[in-house]
Formats: C-alpha cells, sequence, structure tokens
C-alpha cells in the first residue's frame, strides 16, 4: 500500500521491551506494508540467558530491527521500529532511538523484572513513554493499577492492555501513546 501524499506529518515511534514479549508479533499484526523483519533462529548461546518458559513455540528472535507503518488518519503516519529484545543486542538502541518522538513499552505482568532494564533505556535516551500490558493467556491478570505501582510509573504515564496479536488492540495502545505525545508536546 502506498502512502497517500496528503499525509503530512510522520512520526517515527519504538517499539520496545524484553526479549520474546511480542514486539515483533504486535509490528506484522498492525503494519500496512510487508514488515520489515530480522529473525533468526535461536540459538544454543542464548540459553541460560532468554527465558522461553512462557512462549514454548518461539523459535526465532529479531537481531536488527522490525520495521512497519500505521497511517492513523490522512495527515499522520506511524513508522513503527521494534528493537531487539536479547541483552546481548542493546547496542542496536543507540541508532534506533535516534528521532524517535516516543516508545509503546511492551511488559508481560509476570515477567516485570525483566521490564526494569528496558525502562532504563527508554528513560537514558529521553523517550516518551506508553505502557502496553500483554497478558499470556494462562498466567494471572493484573489489574493495570498493580502493574503501574509495580513499575513504579510517574502518574501521568498511561498504561493500557494490549493483545500484540490483535490489530485493534496494537493500534489503540499506540493511539494511547500518540495522544500522551500530543498532551505534552503541545
Ligand atoms: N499464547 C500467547 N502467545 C502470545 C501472546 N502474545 C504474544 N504471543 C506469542 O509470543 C511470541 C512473541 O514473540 P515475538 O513477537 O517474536 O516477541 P519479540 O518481543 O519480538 O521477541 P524478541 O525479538 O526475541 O525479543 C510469539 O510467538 C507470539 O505469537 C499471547 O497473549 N498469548
Ligand atoms: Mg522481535
Amino acid at each position: 500500500m502506498y502512502l497517500n501524499p496528503e499525509t503530512s506529518n510522520s512520526v517515527k515511534i519504538l517499539v520496545v521491551g524484553h526479549f520474546g514479549v511480542g514486539k515483533t508479533t504486535l509490528i506484522s499484526s498492525i503494519s500496512e506494508i510487508e514488515p520489515l523483519q530480522t529473525e533468526e533462529e535461536i540459538t544454543e548461546a542464548s540459553e541460560g540467558f532468554d527465558d522461553l518458559s512462557g512462549t514454548p513455540n518461539k523459535t526465532t528472535t529479531t537481531v536488527a530491527m522490525d520495521f512497519g507503518r500505521l497511517t492513523l488518519s490522512d495527515t499522520l503516519v506511524l513508522y513503527l521500529f521494534g528493537t531487539p529484545g536479547q541483552e546481548r543486542f542493546k547496542e542496536m538502541w543507540e541508532a534506533l532511538s535516534r528521532g524517535a518522538l516516543g516508545a509503546l513499552v511492551l511488559v508481560d505482568p509476570t515477567r516485570l523484572h525483566d521490564s526494569f532494564p528496558v525502562l532504563d533505556l527508554v528513560e537514558r535516551f529521553g523517550l516518551t513513554y506508553t505502557i502496553g500490558v500483554n497478558h499470556f493467556e494462562g498466567t494471572t491478570e493484573y489489574p493495570l493499577d498493580e502493574v503501574r505501582e509495580a513499575l513504579n510509573l510517574a502518574e501521568d504515564t498511561p498504561i493500557v492492555h494490549c493483545d500484540v496479536r490483535d490489530q485493534t488492540s496494537s493500534a489503540q495502545s499506540l493511539i494511547t501513546l500518540v495522544q500522551h505525545l500530543m498532551s505534552i508536546l503541545g
């Protein structure tokens, strides 16, 4: 699908989160263009480092970035960049965050401790963010205000449920982020 020539505002957004939380899935479920993916088979090198217990069917991991596009209105298009989740690819963040206006931070409420290093990075790169809580079925569902408290979020940081496999839910999370950015940037 070609970009509407009338679309005047383009915004770069990062989709971040710990290993296996669903960044690549979100971008592929939402992108209106064929998403660019850089998936590689998970190797033994990740054994003992990356927790696959919640996603036993996951066989690949992002090694550089994901890329997709989502037109939100006649005048606004989002360019979505997904970061790799594995610790060893952390240096990709520097390049990917350049020019980004904000970030959607995906979290799995059963693995919140894995989200703290991600939040550190988001804050270090000065990105305004919104939290998308991706509940995996079969795991405990925590109320959003409990997740907010556990993550020690600032009062005005939005937090929403987000099923990364669902286009509408994923779009809603990004819309929440954009509204938050607009309220901050004026
Ligand atoms: N059952 C279930 N599976 C889910 C859910 N959300 C995501 N998944 C699956 O979990 C896996 C997430 O994998 P990715 O999208 O590759 O995650 P990622 O964050 O890009 O992973 P890395 O790039 O390796 O950090 C996929 O197999 C999804 O289909 C969910 O709510 N329920
Ligand atoms: Mg990925």
